[in-house]
């Protein structure tokens, strides 16, 4: 290859380089290593164009193309002071008490994790998110925060994207220097779905808390304290903001389901002010907090606690804007909320509309509306990209006071249930739904705790089961992992513990855990891992790198192959990314600073002998083909 630069290069053709040429010219000496990696994207681009890919297979096709368009920005200016300059200013506590005082009612966006987590499969890809990120920092810098990080998006960015979640953290900080950024962290289950070795719930946080996270939402899906104190301790050491959560399920409205009262919010919320919160969130996961129940709640709250009080709700519904509403009356100090194209449904209340709601009220965000609608329309057009992943949202439904299912679950098991061919029982599902979650206790339901419960209600329908015939029968079933995890006591313990007959029935002759997972797991060996990840990337990884590996290991170990075949895939386009090029379509590329890549798509060859075609391009003016296995 050094050959052909030397003899194509311009200045050789013209025939003016002298015998220094080739020592003036280091570019030359360049053009090797990045003919590789446009190999390696164009061996991407070509399998894409011949097989599709597997992630959008039989899905439908989203047509638009055309970039998303992104609001002007005054070039070189800098973005206005946000909330993460107060919090610096000021410190934690200082800071709680500044919020507290504030007249306007605060809003969080969740845009960038939860709204796409829940309508779009958690399929948002970085580029969508930085495109965007600087004209939030220049031009919505009143808002609380942005949600951006954690939950289920850690996972599915290496997963289904390739990508790396650090990445996306250190490069969307770099964007917004302004306003906090939060995460939604699972307490001892990190961000995965089991219970993590103490030592890499520290980790995790510091190198978080190093890679520019602010806001630590700390939650267990059972609202067991022993298990989110750790990742507590473990976030006010790395200097975060620590926002544990109380997760909200029943309804303390109804005398007659008193296992989740008012008192036991209360007495839960103070716990977590002793143990050194700095915020607390009400984390109504399914949408389940009428306007009234919020109300008494946030009311009730402000008598008993001082820190300020975070709303997050799901509008599965259709109605909790008006419980954000009720909140502000009774000095809610922040609520979360989706820019309007991204909210609704399964995700959160519309944004855009509860800034007007406010408007000339004495909790006015004073956010413009001018902007946020660019915003949206911003979202909207990204939106266009993922139309795959776009659930057919049910309507509204109130039959979620019946099942109690999370936001980010509802789609989800629907994709389960269609894919196991039951989406025509998906009433019957979620009235099973309810009912397993009645024979487990009554207990609260969210990651990771609702997919257990959701992966017992399809393995009772599919097996045409009542849950009866699980206490009752003498029939040995094959349980789901995930329930034999819950009920053997491995994501903690349910107030009042799991029903006896249902522990002996699941676990047979096995033990359940009694303490906390995490205290006995042994620590993780970090230096075993690096070697590990050295061995996977044939260089010396990152401590995030390793920490990607202890947590998903086999997910990190496909995510550096594909790096090592493709190279890094994010600088595509959304729709190339998933559909590859149309033919005659011209794209650039940047794949670093100062480097542009035009690739033009021509045409794909017959197909050879041995089953491979060969798929023609342009890259920067020159001929280029590549060859792939078609898989067809
Ligand atoms: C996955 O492994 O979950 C899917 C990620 C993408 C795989 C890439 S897409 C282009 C190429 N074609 C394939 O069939 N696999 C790779
Ligand atoms: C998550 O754990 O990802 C959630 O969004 C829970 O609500
Ligand atoms: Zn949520």
């Amino acid at each position: 290859p050094f050959l052909i630069q030397l003899i194509t290069h311009p200045t050789f053709l013209a025939g003016t380089c002298t015998t220094r040429f080739i020592d003036q010219t280091p570019d030359l000496f360049h053009l090797p290593r990045r003919r590789n990696r446009a190999t390696k994207l164009l061996t991407y681009l070509g399998e894409v164009i011949v097989n599709g890919h597997p992630l959008v297979k039989g899905l439908p096709k989203a047509t638009r193309r055309l970039p998303a368009p992104v609001p002007k920005l005054e070039k070189g200016t800098t973005p206005p002071p946000g909330t993460r300059d107060k919090w610096k200013e000021l410190g934690p506590a200082k800071f709680g008490e500044w919020v507290s005082k504030q007249k306007q009612l605060f809003l969080t966006d969740t845009t960038f994790r939860d709204a796409h987590q829940s309508l779009l499969a958690t399929r948002m890809r970085t580029k969508d998110l930085l495109n965007i990120a600087e004209v939030y920092a220049h031009q919505a810098a009143d808002l609380f925060s942005l949600e951006m990080w954690g939950g289920a998006t850690f996972d599915t960015t290496m997963r289904f994207l390739k990508e790396c979640p650090w990445q996306r953290l250190a490069d969307m900080r770099e964007k917004v220097p302004n306003i906090l950024f939060q995460m939604l962290f699972r307490a001892s289950n990190a961000v995965g779905y089991a219970s993590y070795p103490d030592n890499v719930v520290r980790e995790f946080c510091k190198e978080a808390a190093d890679a520019g996270m602010d806001i630590f939402r700390i939650f267990d899906s059972l609202n067991w304290v022993p298990n989110m104190k750790v990742a507590m301790e473990a976030v006010l050491k790395a200097g975060g903001l620590c926002e544990p959560a109380i997760c909200y399920t029943g309804d303390i409205l109804n005398p007659q389901r008193n296992k989740y009262s008012l008192q036991y919010y209360v007495d839960l919320a103070k716990e977590l002010e002793s143990l050194g919160a700095h915020i607390l969130c009400i984390k109504d996961m399914a949408g389940l907090c009428k306007p009234y129940a919020l109300e008494l709640l946030v009311k009730t709250l402000k008598q008993e606690i001082g820190i300020p009080i975070h709303f997050h709700t799901h509008d599965t519904n259709g109605m909790q804007a008006a419980s954000i509403i009720k909140g502000s009356e009774v000095k809610l100090d922040v609520a979360d909320a989706a820019m309007a194209a991204m909210s609704g449904g399964t995700s959160q209340p519309n944004l855009n509309a509860i800034v007007e709601g406010l408007r000339f009220t004495k909790r006015d965000t004073g956010l413009s509306a001018d902007v946020l609608n660019r915003i949206s329309d911003y979202w909207h057009a990204v939106r266009e990209f993922y139309l795959p992943f776009d659930s057919v949202m049910p309507p509204a439904t109130a039959e979620l006071y019946e099942h109690e299912m999370p936001g980010g679950q509802y789609t989800n098991l629907f994709q389960q249930a269609r894919a196991i061919g039951l989406a025509d029982r998906w009433t019957e599902i979620c009235k099973m739904y309810a009912e397993t979650n009645q024979l487990l206790g009554d207990i609260v339901k969210v990651t990771p705790s609702s997919k257990a419960v959701g992966d017992l209600a399809l393995f009772l329908v599919a097996n045409d089961l009542q849950p009866k015939d699980i206490v009752e029968g003498t029939r040995d079933f094959a349980f789901p992992e995930s329930v034999i995890d819950l009920v053997g006591g491995m994501m903690g313990q349910p107030p009042g513990g799991f029903p006896k007959a249902v522990v002996k029935r699941v676990l047979r002759d096995r033990k359940p855990m009694k303490g906390r997972p995490g205290a006995t797991l042994p620590p993780a060996d970090l230096d075993a891992a690096t070697t590990k990840v050295k061995g996977l990337l044939l260089r010396d990884p990152s401590r995030r790198e390793v920490l990607s590996h202890i947590l998903y290991p086999k997910v990190f170990e496909e995510f550096a192959n594909h790096q090592r075949i493709y190279s890094d895939t994010s600088i595509f386009p959304t729709p190339v990314f998933f559909f590859g090029q149309d033919t005659g379509e011209e794209m650039a590329i940047d794949i670093e600073e100062g480097k542009t890549l035009i690739v033009k798509f021509l045409n794909i060859g017959e197909p050879h002998a041995d089953g491979k075609r060969t798929v023609f391009f342009e890259l920067n003016g020159q001929p280029r083909d590549v060859t792939v296995v078609d898989k067809s």
